[in-house]
């Protein structure tokens, strides 16, 4: 391959591990990182990285002309709980961050665009178990309305102006490499790092809310496999399934591998954003057009993230 890809909000969670894979596939130099702070060393010292505001568009161009970039895969966001504290500052940054990215490809400066939605972007009214593909969306977070409404803009770009873009729904995602930040769904990886310190995890949801979710490796794999589909791109943006489950379903998988963990429960605020989306997710339509498929259930994610995360805490 000889495209050069940036990553805007590469020392996110996703960000990160992202940038590391496409690094292995594609070559360390073909990856420019970015971010609006450095990330971790092995991020900072597998290929290049530049600061860069996802906001500011004079920045990323001259980016995108010093390193020749095709692709971009803007990763930066602000997530459900973080939205919901600064209404404005999320719009600005998940909405103006696109429309940037999307004009800079609809200019022909770059080909190809990723772009991440949400389970985020399906509300109260929406059916909750094995949500379809095409239902009723109506968010009631700031988080949600700026993903639905940045799927209406991709879906506006590519059918008026022929902009390449592809995207995903994620569930909640987990992963013990770089640490999740303002997400409702962010219990189900602390809860893991709490069972290896502490032995005990005060958890900010009720023990059976349901969400759907999916380990890091497989949400990589996806996001991947979606830019690389050379079908035609039906849908903005494709649902994609993994696992679901509940905070007692969780500890309990916990449990088997260590004995003597203990959970208390203490419902705020998050409760109620958990509870506008659904708890499991229909993927036929991925399944269909790009043969997507999850490897990680709950057992062999729980098995991962606690040996990889008992080897961090004891190096
Ligand atoms: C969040 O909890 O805000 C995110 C998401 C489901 O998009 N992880």
């Amino acid at each position: 391959m000889s495209d050069t890809i940036l990553i805007l909000g590469a020392c996110g969670q996703i960000g990160t591990e992202l940038t590391l894979k496409l690094r292995k596939l594609y070559g360390n130099t073909a990856i420019i990182a970015s971010d609006i702070r450095e990330g971790n060393t092995e991020l900072m010292q597998s290929g290049p990285f530049e600061i860069l505001d996802a906001t500011n568009k004079e920045k990323i161009v001259e980016v995108i002309e010093k390193y020749a970039i095709s692709e971009v895969y803007l990763m930066a966001a602000m997530l459900s709980v973080t939205a919901e504290k600064y209404p404005q500052k999320a719009w600005n940054l998940n909405i103006n961050s696109l429309l940037h990215v999307l004009d800079l490809a609809k200019d022909k400066l770059i080909k190809k665009v990723f772009w991440p939605s949400s389970i985020a972007v399906f509300g109260t009214t929406t059916p909750k178990q094995h949500t379809p593909q095409i239902t009723v969306t109506e968010p009631t977070t700031v988080y949600g309305i700026s993903k639905l409404a940045g799927e209406r803009w991709c879906a506006y770009y590519k059918s008026n102006y022929g902009v390449d873009v592809r995207s995903v729904r994620y569930p909640g995602i987990i992963s013990w490499k770089t640490n999740p930040g303002g997400g409702t769904t962010d219990y189900a990886v602390e809860i893991y790092h709490k069972a290896i310190t502490d032995k005990f995890y005060n958890c900010f949801l009720t023990e059976n809310t349901r969400l759907p979710m999916m380990y890091m490796d497989d949400a990589i794999r996806a996001t991947i496999a979606m830019m690389q589909a050379t079908l035609p791109i039906h849908f903005f943006s494709y649902n994609i399934a993994a696992i679901d489950f509940t905070p007692k379903e969780i500890t309990a998988a916990i449990q088997k591998r260590v004995p003597g963990f203990k959970v208390a429960y203490s419902p705020d605020f998050r409760q109620q954003i958990a509870d506008s989306w659904p708890q499991s997710i229909d993927d036929t339509q991925a399944k269909k057009d790009w043969n997507w498929q999850y490897e990680f259930d709950l057992e062999k994610m729980t098995d991962v993230m606690l040996n990889s995360l008992k080897k961090k805490y004891n190096s």
